[in-house]
């Protein structure tokens, strides 16, 4: 077969099981084209991306202003690397720390490098601020994150597929409840040397998991109480998923119409990825203010590709389209409306037991054991209908659409949901 010829989905899929690592079980469906809120197969049939590729493509599938950004850039300069400057990345690091009310940022590409580079920040704040003495520092982290799959992250992860034979595993971290303030308060208290707390503002992993009202706030003080830094890993919840243009909107200056029903916490640290390119490139950050951020110095930190000309310009591009398109309100509106919609199904449907989110990233749970097929089953089924979502955590399904949905859209989607659940037949 030609490098370049055309595949049948099958061949798509089969091509990939022989050359590919086996680190996925993906729903059979080979996408070939994306537009807005759509994606289509090979074969020409067209869905609904109710996914958005976890969060990243929250200004829908090939935007026209991100795309044509990123062109118009990669015809022009693509790589410096930091050991020169280049002319677009001061006005990213501008702009967003402008958007995000933060005196600095650094750059890096992927999610998971940017909470590695939080947790550098962190250690190397602890030791030269606040005089943790040298390899003592601690973290405190949440029982079901999801961070990413470094080494140090799963060091810290419970999940045992992402963790088991990958040890020996990074030391310095303490695992609490997540959602549970006084197993916070406790170990502030009893552990030495804590540096900081990291945390989803929503656990999108382990299924859509909404903390309650004024946990991140209640959080927040109790860090500062204890001279610890918050670290809020907004990877997925960031750049207007949740309603807001952040999950911990406090002290900001967003016009978001919604930012200040549940006004939360400004972290110390902040993690951005995904959604920073609106999944055009790998685009990720850290930012924090100059008290913290002025522990790295010229060697500490860096990567070949994170900071590079085309990732600045795509950044600019994607922020500007949730501010031009007020993407944090639709988030807010559609998410009060879809779960409204469903709230009103479940009670006449066995299958589902509840409907949970906060914006766009919401979750059913479906009633059956956490290792019974039928969330992947009822994926299946959805696919065929017309509607792309992926099971987490066995009996759960995270639906999370571009954050460009119409309301009619919506209403549809909805329509395709509640049709495909009423069918559905174990
Ligand atoms: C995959 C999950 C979502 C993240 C948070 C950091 C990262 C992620 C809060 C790392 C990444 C992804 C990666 C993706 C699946 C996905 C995911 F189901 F695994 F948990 F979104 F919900 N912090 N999340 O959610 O970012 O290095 O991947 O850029 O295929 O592993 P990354």
């Amino acid at each position: 077969m030609a490098v370049l010829e055309h595949l049948t989905s099958q061949q798509a899929i089969d091509i990939e099981n022989k050359y590919g690592a086996h680190n996925y079980h993906p729903l059979p469906v080979v996408l070939r084209k994306g537009e807005g809120v759509f994606v289509w197969d090979v074969e020409g049939k067209k869905y609904y991306d109710f996914l958005s590729a976890y969060s990243a493509v929250n200004q829908g599938h090939c935007h026209p202003s991100i795309v044509r950004a990123m062109a118009a850039q990669a015809q022009t300069l693509t790589l410096t690397s930091r050991a020169f400057y280049n002319d677009m990345l001061g006005k990213f690091e501008k702009y967003a720390t402008d958007t995000f009310k933060f005196d600095k940022l650094l750059p890096m590409n992927t999610g998971a490098e940017a909470v590695e580079t939080a947790l550098k920040i962190c250690r190397k704040w602890a030791y030269e601020k606040k005089g943790i003495p040298e390899n003592e520092a601690k973290i405190i982290v949440c029982e079901n994150n999801f961070h990413g799959r470094t080494t140090t992250i799963i060091s810290f992860s419970n999940d045992p597929v992402a963790r088991k034979n990958f040890g020996p595993y990074t030391e310095g971290f303490v695992k609490i409840e997540y959602d549970n303030l006084q197993a916070l308060k406790d170990a502030l208290q009893n552990t030495k040397n804590i540096a900081g707390f990291l945390v989803e503002p929503i656990q999108g992993e382990a299924g859509v998991y909404v903390p309650s009202e004024g946990y991140l706030s209640a959080a927040k003080v109790l860090c500062e109480e204890h001279n610890v830094l918050f670290i809020a890993d907004e990877v997925q919840t960031g750049i207007a998923r949740t309603g807001r243009l952040l999950a911990t909107c406090g002290n900001c200056s967003c016009t978001d119409k919604h930012c200040s029903d549940t006004p939360e916490v400004k972290p110390d640290i902040l993690i951005l990825g995904k959604a920073l390119s609106g999944g055009a490139y790998p685009v990720s950050a850290v930012l924090a203010n100059d008290a913290i951020m002025e522990v790295i110095r010229p060697g500490n930190h860096g990567s070949t590709f994170g900071g590079n000309p085309i990732a600045a310009a795509v950044g600019i591009a994607a922020l500007n389209v949730i501010k031009d398109e007020e993407l944090a309100n639709n988030a807010y509106e559609l998410g009060v409306l879809f779960r409204e919609e469903l709230n009103k199904f479940i009670p006449e449907c066995d299958l589902v037991t509840s409907v949970r989110g906060k914006g766009l990233l919401n979750a059913i749970l479906i009633n059956d054991t956490e290792d019974s097929s039928t969330a992947w089953d009822i994926c299946m089924a959805l696919k065929e209908n017309g509607l792309l979502a992926k099971p987490t955590h066995g009996n759960i399904i995270r639906f999370a659409p571009p954050l460009v949905m119409t309301r009619e859209q919506l209403l549809d989607c909805v329509s395709i949901i509640i049709k495909t659940l009423k069918e559905f037949k174990k």
